[in-house]
C-alpha cells in the first residue's frame, strides 16, 4: 500500500502532533474526556465507572502506542537478534493497573480522576481478566513478557486471540460448573486490530511432485485456506521507554473460503460455512489430564505457528537479502510442545518456498529453536495420531518422516542396533495407533532443551528424556521459573511496596530485585516488624471482606490465613489439605475447653478450577464445600476454624488473596510439580510456605533457609520405593480416621465420595496422601507454634520477602537471553 504521510518530514509531523502526549494530571484529564466523548461516545457530562475505565484505558493505550512505535522503529534501525516467544497461552490478567504502574503515571492518573469525581482503584476493578491460558505455564509467559520489556530485550510474543478464554467456574450446591468466558463482550481497549497484517494459513489437501528447473520438488496443494489477522497488545517495560508487542492471531474466512458453495449458488450456506473458519481461534482448550489428539487443537497450533512464521520471515526478509544470517538474527522459543509444529513449518518454507535444499534448511532450523518443557508427567506429553496429521498437514508429515529418518540413521551410527532405544527415541511411535511424539521432535530439532527448575531438569535427564540426555548432554539446561515483582508486589500489594521502598531508601528494587536481600538487615528490627504486621493486617482485612461477599463466611483477622490456590489436580493434593482440615476439626471437637484455648485459630482458604473432564478433581471441590458447611456452621468451634472455597480463581483473585495470606501450601507429591510459581508470589509477599520438596522448593530453601519454612513429606527419590511398597505402606491411624469420616457420610454424600476415598486407600494411593499425612500434620503443628510468636513470625515473613529475589522472572529472562537465546538488550532512547 502507498504510504500517505507528508513526505516523511518528521519535524513537521511532530509539530502537528504537538509532541508526545504529556503525563501531567490536566493533560490526562483532557485525554480522558476526549475518549469519553469520541471513543466511548458518551457525553462528557455523564459517564459511569465503566465508561471512565474505558476512557482512561484508551488514554493509557495512546501512550503505549507512542512508545511501541518508537521501540519498533529503534529495533528496526539497530536490527538486533530478536527473540520470538511462541506460546499457545498467555494469562495476562488485567492490563490497566499494570500499564499505569509500568509507565509510572499512577499518581497522575489518580489525581486526574479525582478531579473528575472518580477513583482510580474503583476503575481498575472494572476490568475483566484476559484469561487466554490455563495455569502456571500461561501466567509464566505473561511474567516473562513483562521482564523482556523491562530489561529492553528485542522480543515479540506470538499467540492466539481466543474469543473464549478459560471457562468461568460457577459453584452450585458445591459442584463446579463451567461457563464460557466471553471476555470480548464489552470490547478490549488494550488490543490494536491490524487489518492490514494478515496471512493466509492453509490446511488439508494433497502433496504432489513437480519438476522445476530439472529438479524434483514437492508441492502442497492445500484444501482449505483461513486468514490470520493480527491483534497487537503493547507490553510496556517498567522504567524504560521500551514497549514490546504481543501479537495474537484471530481466524477469519479468506476470500476463497468455500468458493464451491458460491459457485453452486448456495449463497446462504456459503456464508454459514465462511463463519466456520473463525472456529479455529474460538476457544482455549482447558487443561485435560492427558493429551488426546484433536483436530481442532492441531489446527489451532498450526494456525498460529504458520501466521507467526510468515510474519517473522517477512520482517527478516525486509532487512536481509538471503537466509544466511537467519540464525544470527532470529531466536524461536517453543513454550512447551504446543508450537512445535513450527519446526516442520520452517523446514517446509525453506525447502518448498525458498528452495534452499535440505542441507541448508536443516542447518538453519537446528540453530534457531529452543524448547522449554513444563511437565514431568509422561502422559502429559503431546502425541498426534499420524492419520490426523496426514489429513490436516500432509506435507508436514512427510517432512517429519524425513527428519526422523535422518535422525534414526545418525542414532544407529552412534549407538548401534539397540532397537529398543531407537524405538523409544523415534519421533514416530509405532503401535496400534501410530503417533507423532511432539516432544521428541522438539528435542531433536532444538539446540537447547530447558527444564523449569533444577529438580525438574534432573528428572528430565534421569527419567523423562534420559535417552536424549545421554545422546546430547550439552543440549540440556534449566532456568528456574520466576515471577514479575512489578505485578506481584508493586501492583497487587502497594502498601508492602511502599514499606519496602521506605526501608531500603530506594525504589530501585523494582527493576533490580537483588536489592531486596538488603531487607535481611532489618528483619529483627521491631519498628519494621510492626509496620510489616500492619500491612499484612490491611491486606487480610481486604481479603476477609472479599470472603464474606463471596461466601457469606465471616472470618477473624486474628486467625492464621492458610491458603492453597492453584488448579485442582490429584498431584497437587488439595485432598491432603482438606483431610488435614478435617483432622483439625475432629481434634478441636475432642478437646477439653481448657485445651482449646491453646488452639491457633485458622482460616483455611482453597481456590482453583478443576479440568472440566476430571471427575476426581471435581469431587475434591465438592468435598471442600461440604466440609466447610459442617465446620463453618458449628458454633462450638467458632473462630477456631473456618474453611472457605474461593470460586472462579483467576489472576485478579490471586492479586487479592496472596497479599492477605499468612501461610501458603505447595504440597504436591514430590516429583510431580515441574516448578511451581505460586510459591514465588507468596514468598515475595512475605507469606510463609508449607511445602514438599518438589519443583523449585529446594531452591527456595537455599534462599530462605529451611528454618523459615515448613517442609514435609517424601523426597523425590523416596517416592518410587514408597509406591512399590504399595499397600504395605502404613498410613497413620489419624489418616484412616479422617477418611472413614468421609466414607461414613459424616459430611453427607457418602456414595458420591466413595470413589474419591478409594484413590487414597486400599493400596492405591498413587499420590501418597496417606504416606505423607503424618509429616503433613507435624509441619502444620510447627506452623501453629511459630504463629504464636508474633515477632518471630514477622521476622520469618520479612526473610521470605528478602530471599525472594532469585525468583524474579528478570533473573530467569537474563539467563535465557545469555545462555539460550543469545540476545542483547536494545534500549530505545527516552
Ligand atoms: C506448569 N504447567 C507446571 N501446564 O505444572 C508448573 O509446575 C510450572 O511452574 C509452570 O508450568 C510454569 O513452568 C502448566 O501450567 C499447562 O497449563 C498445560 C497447558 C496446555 C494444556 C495442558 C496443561
Amino acid at each position: 500500500r502507498k504510504a500517505g504521510y507528508i513526505g516523511g518530514k518528521e519535524e513537521h509531523m511532530f509539530e502537528l502532533m504537538d509532541g508526545f502526549l504529556k503525563n501531567d494530571p490536566v493533560s490526562l484529564q483532557k485525554d480522558i474526556l476526549h475518549h469519553v466523548e469520541y471513543t466511548v461516545a458518551r457525553s462528557r457530562f455523564s459517564f459511569d465507572d465503566f465508561e471512565a475505565y474505558q476512557a482512561l484505558s484508551h488514554s493509557v493505550r495512546d501512550r503505549l502506542i507512542e512508545r511501541w512505535h518508537d521501540t519498533q522503529q529503534h529495533f528496526k534501525k539497530k536490527d538486533p537478534k530478536r527473540l520470538y516467544f511462541l506460546s499457545l497461552e498467555f494469562l495476562m490478567g488485567r492490563s490497566l493497573s499494570n500499564s499505569v504502574n509500568n509507565l509510572g503515571i499512577q499518581d497522575q492518573c489518580a489525581e486526574a480522576l479525582n478531579q473528575l469525581g472518580f477513583e482510580y482503584e474503583v476503575l481498575a476493578e472494572q476490568e475483566g481478566d484476559a484469561a487466554l491460558g490455563n495455569g502456571g505455564l500461561a501466567r509464566l509467559s505473561a511474567c516473562q513478557m513483562d521482564s523482556l520489556a523491562t530489561l529492553d530485550y528485542p522480543a515479540w510474543g506470538y499467540g492466539l486471540r481466543y474469543q473464549y478464554g478459560l471457562f468461568r467456574q460457577i459453584i452450585l450446591d458445591g459442584y463446579q460448573h463451567e461457563q464460557p468466558d466471553y471476555w470480548l463482550n464489552f470490547g478490549n481497549p488494550w488490543e490494536i486490530e491490524r487489518v492490514h497484517v494478515s496471512y493466509a494459513v492453509k490446511f488439508y489437501g494433497t502433496v504432489e511432485e513437480e519438476v522445476v528447473n530439472g529438479e524434483k520438488c514437492k508441492v502442497w496443494i492445500p484444501g482449505e485456506t483461513v486468514e490470520a489477522v493480527a491483534y497487537d497488545n503493547p507490553i510496556p517495560g517498567y522504567g524504560t521507554r521500551n514497549t514490546i508487542n504481543l501479537r495474537l492471531w484471530a481466524a477469519k474466512p479468506s476470500d476463497g473460503y468455500d468458493i464451491e458453495s458460491y459457485t453452486t449458488g448456495d449463497y446462504i450456506n456459503a456464508i454459514v460455512n465462511r463463519q466456520k473458519a473463525e472456529i479455529i481461534s474460538n476457544v482455549l482448550y482447558p487443561d485435560d489430564r492427558s493429551y488426546q489428539g484433536k483436530e481442532l487443537r492441531l489446527k489451532q497450533q498450526y494456525f498460529f505457528v504458520s501466521a507467526s512464521l510468515q510474519d517473522i520471515i517477512r520482517r527478516f526478509k525486509d532487512a536481509h537479502g538471503n537466509f544466511d544470517n537467519f540464525p544470527e538474527k532470529v531466536a524461536l522459543q517453543l513454550n512447551d510442545t504446543h508450537p512445535s509444529i513450527s519446526i516442520a513449518e520452517l523446514m517446509r518454507v525453506l525447502l518448498d518456498e525458498e528452495k534452499l535444499g535440505w542441507k541448508k534448511a536443516w542447518d538453519i532450523v537446528r540453530q534457531v529453536f529452543s524448547f522449554t518443557t513444563h511437565t514431568v508427567q509422561q502422559e502429559a506429553l503431546e502425541k498426534v495420531p499420524v492419520d490426523l496429521f496426514e489429513s490436516v498437514l500432509p506435507r508436514h508429515l512427510q517432512i517429519i518422516y524425513d527428519i526422523n529418518f535422518a535422525f534414526m540413521e545418525e542414532l544407529k551410527a552412534k549407538i548401534g542396533p539397540d532397537y529398543a532405544r531407537l524405538s523409544r527415541m523415534s519421533i514416530v511411535e509405532e503401535g496400534a495407533v501410530k503417533n507423532i511424539r511432539v516432544a521428541n521432535l522438539s528435542i531433536v530439532c532444538s539446540h537447547t532443551v530447558n527444564g523449569v527448575s533444577r529438580a525438574h531438569s534432573e528428572l528430565l535427564k534421569t527419567r523423562v528424556f534420559r535417552d536424549f540426555y545421554e545422546l546430547w548432554p550439552e543440549k540440556f539446561q534449566y532456568k528456574t521459573n520466576g515471577v514479575t515483582q512489578r505485578r506481584w508486589i508493586v501492583v497487587s500489594n502497594p502498601s508492602l511496596c511502599a514499606l519496602i521502598s521506605k526501608w531500603l531508601g530506594t525504589e530501585s528494587w523494582i527493576r533490580n530485585i537483588d536489592l531486596l536481600a538488603r531487607l535481611r538487615e532489618f528483619a529483627s528490627n521491631s519498628d519494621l516488624q510492626k509496620e510489616w504486621q500492619m500491612v499484612k493486617k490491611v491486606n487480610k482485612l481486604r481479603l476477609a471482606e472479599y470472603i464474606e461477599t463471596m461466601s457469606g463466611v465471616k472470618v477473624s483477622l486474628d486467625a492464621m490465613f492458610d491458603v492453597q490456590i492453584k488448579r485442582i489436580h490429584e498431584y497437587k493434593r488439595q485432598l491432603l489439605n482438606i483431610l488435614g482440615v478435617i483432622h483439625r476439626y475432629d481434634s478441636i471437637k475432642n478437646m477439653e475447653k481448657s485445651e482449646r484455648r491453646k488452639v491457633v485459630p485458622r482460616v483455611c482458604i482453597i481456590g482453583g478450577k478443576a479440568p472440566p473432564g476430571y471427575e476426581i478433581a471435581k469431587k475434591v471441590i465438592k468435598l471442600c464445600h461440604v466440609v466447610a458447611e459442617t465446620i463453618n456452621n458449628d458454633n462450638d468451634v467458632g473462630d477456631l476454624l473456618k474453611l472457605v472455597f474461593i470460586p472462579d480463581y483467576n489472576v485478579s483473585v490471586a492479586e487479592l488473596v496472596i497479599p492477605g495470606s499468612d501461610l501458603s501450601q505447595h504440597i504436591s507429591t514430590a516429583g510431580h510439580e515441574a516448578s511451581g510459581t505460586g510459591s514465588m508470589k507468596f514468598l515475595m509477599n512475605g507469606c510463609l510456605l508449607l511445602a514438599t520438596d518438589d519443583g523449585s522448593t529446594n531452591e527456595i530453601i537455599e534462599e530462605i533457609g529451611a528454618e523459615n519454612m515448613f517442609i514435609f513429606g517424601a523426597k523425590i527419590n523416596e517416592v518410587p520405593t514408597l509406591r512399590e511398597k504399595g499397600s504395605t505402606v502404613k498410613a497413620p491411624l489419624q489418616f484412616a480416621r479422617v477418611v472413614r469420616m468421609v466414607r461414613d457420610g459424616y459430611f453427607g454424600f457418602k456414595d458420591y465420595f466413595k470413589s474419591l476415598c478409594d484413590t487414597v486407600e486400599n493400596g492405591k494411593d498413587f499420590y501418597l496422601v496417606g504416606a505423607d499425612f503424618a509429616s503433613y500434620l507435624e509441619a502444620q503443628a510447627a506452623a501453629d507454634r511459630a504463629y504464636v510468636d508474633k515477632e518471630k513470625w514477622s521476622e520469618m515473613s520479612i526473610l521470605c520477602t528478602a530471599g525472594s529475589g532469585r525468583f524474579s522472572s528478570d533473573r530467569t529472562i537474563e539467563d535465557y537471553a545469555e545462555n539460550t537465546w543469545g540476545i542483547q538488550p536494545c534500549k530505545c532512547p527516552s
